[in-house]
C-alpha cells in the first residue's frame, strides 16, 4: 500500500525523504509514477490536481499541503465520497503568520514608509503615532491563524476585536460573530486584518460597502485569499482618502500580472503569498501521524468539514 504525492507544485523528493524518515517502510510515490492505482491509500495534494483521485479504489485519506483548502474545494466533485480531507495546522505556519500580521500592523501604525521617505531626505522629524491602547485592530477569522495573531496583538496592548462565524469567548478580545455584526465590528477598527478561509460567503467580502463601514483612515491587511477583496473597490476607497492604504500578501491572480494597478499604487504594498510558508520539516510529522491513524483505523485529525468549506 502506498502514499502518492500528486501536487504539481511540490518538490516530491524532499517530501519523500522526510516521510521515509518518519515511516521507514513507507511506499512513497510521486505522480506521474503511480504504479498500480489499487495500491494508493493516501494522496498529498496542493493546487488543482484532483482528476486522478477517482482512479484509486482504496483511497482512504487526502492531505492538503496547505492550511487553506479552497483549491481542493474548487474541485469538490472530484473528492471520492467518504474519503476525509485533512489540512495543515502547523505551529510554524501560525508563528510566521502572526509575525507577518504584526509586521504589517506596525509598518502602518509606526509609519515606516513615511520615516523611510524622511530618512532619504536626511530629515530628523517627529511624526504623530497612536498609543497602542487607543488603537483598535479587527481580525476577520478567529481560527488557528486569526486566533493567534489576535492574541499577540492584544498582548502588545492594542484593543483587539475578532470576527467569526460561530460564537467565541476570549478574555483578551472582544468577539463578534455572524454577518449581521460585521458593520458594528468594522466601524472602530484602525487596522482590519483578514484571516478568513475563502468560501462562497467570504468571496468579495471586502468591497465598496464594507470598506464604507470602516472608519476614515483605516488600513486593510489581507493574508488570507485575494478573492476576498474587490480590487477596484479597494483602490477607489484608498484614492478617495477613505482608507489610508493596504498591505496584501495575497492577490486574485498569483503571480500578480505586470499591469495590475496594485504594483503601481503608492499606498498599497504587496507580498508574494509568503506570510506563512509551508515548511515540509514541520508539516510531515503531522501528516505521517494521520497516515498511521488511517492505517490503524482511527479517526484522523485536522479534518476539513466539506459542507462548511473550511
Ligand atoms: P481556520 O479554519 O482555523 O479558521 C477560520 C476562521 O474563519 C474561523 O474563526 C471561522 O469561524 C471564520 N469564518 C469562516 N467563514 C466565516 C464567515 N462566513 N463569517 C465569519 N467568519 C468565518 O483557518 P486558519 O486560521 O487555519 O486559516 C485561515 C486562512 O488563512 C486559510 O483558509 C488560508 O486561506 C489563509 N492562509 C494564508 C496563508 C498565507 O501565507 N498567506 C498561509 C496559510 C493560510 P468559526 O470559528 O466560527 O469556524
Ligand atoms: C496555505 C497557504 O493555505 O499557503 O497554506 O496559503
Amino acid at each position: 500500500m502506498a502514499l502518492l504525492c500528486i501536487s504539481p507544485q511540490t518538490n516530491g523528493e524532499e517530501w519523500r525523504d522526510l516521510f521515509c524518515a518518519e515511516i521507514p517502510d513507507l511506499d512513497f510515490r510521486i505522480a506521474p509514477e503511480i504504479g498500480n492505482p489499487e495500491d494508493i491509500e493516501a494522496a498529498l495534494v496542493w493546487g488543482r490536481s484532483l482528476d486522478s483521485l477517482k482512479d484509486f479504489p482504496n483511497l482512504k485519506m487526502i492531505a492538503s499541503l496547505g492550511a487553506g483548502v479552497d483549491h481542493v474545494m474548487a474541485e469538490r466533485h472530484l473528492i471520492p465520497k467518504g474519503v476525509p480531507l485533512t489540512r495543515l495546522i502547523d505551529p510554524a505556519m501560525t508563528a510566521q503568520m502572526t509575525e507577518w500580521c504584526v509586521m504589517a500592523t506596525l509598518n502602518h501604525l509606526r509609519r515606516w514608509d513615511d520615516y523611510r521617505a524622511l530618512h532619504r531626505q536626511r530629515r530628523w522629524d517627529e511624526l504623530a503615532v497612536p498609543i497602542p491602547w487607543d488603537t483598535t485592530i479587527g481580525v476577520l477569522g478567529m481560527g488557528e491563524l486569526g486566533g493567534d495573531a489576535s492574541r499577540v496583538l492584544a498582548a502588545m496592548g492594542y484593543q483587539v476585536r475578532g470576527w467569526s462565524r460561530s460564537p467565541r469567548e476570549r478574555d483578551d478580545i472582544t468577539c463578534f460573530h455572524g454577518h449581521e455584526t460585521l458593520q458594528e465590528f468594522l466601524a472602530p477598527c484602525d487596522v482590519v486584518i483578514c484571516l478568513l478561509p475563502l468560501t462562497p460567503e467570504t468571496e468579495d467580502l471586502l468591497n465598496a460597502e464594507t470598506f464604507g463601514w470602516m472608519k476614515r483612515g483605516a488600513h486593510v491587511v489581507n493574508a488570507a485569499r485575494g478573492r476576498q477583496i474587490v480590487d477596484a473597490d479597494l483602490i477607489a476607497a484608498i484614492d478617495s482618502g477613505h482608507l489610508s492604504g493596504a498591505t496584501l500578501d495575497v492577490q486574485r491572480a498569483e503571480p500578480m500580472p505586470d499591469d495590475h494597478p496594485f504594483w503601481y499604487h503608492p499606498r498599497i504594498m504587496t507580498f508574494a503569498h509568503v506570510a506563512a510558508l509551508t515548511v515540509p520539516r514541520t508539516c510531515v510529522p503531522q501528516i505521517a501521524a494521520n497516515y498511521r491513524r488511517m492505517k490503524a483505523g482511527q479517526p484522523l485529525e485536522n479534518v476539513v468539514d466539506l459542507d462548511r468549506g473550511y
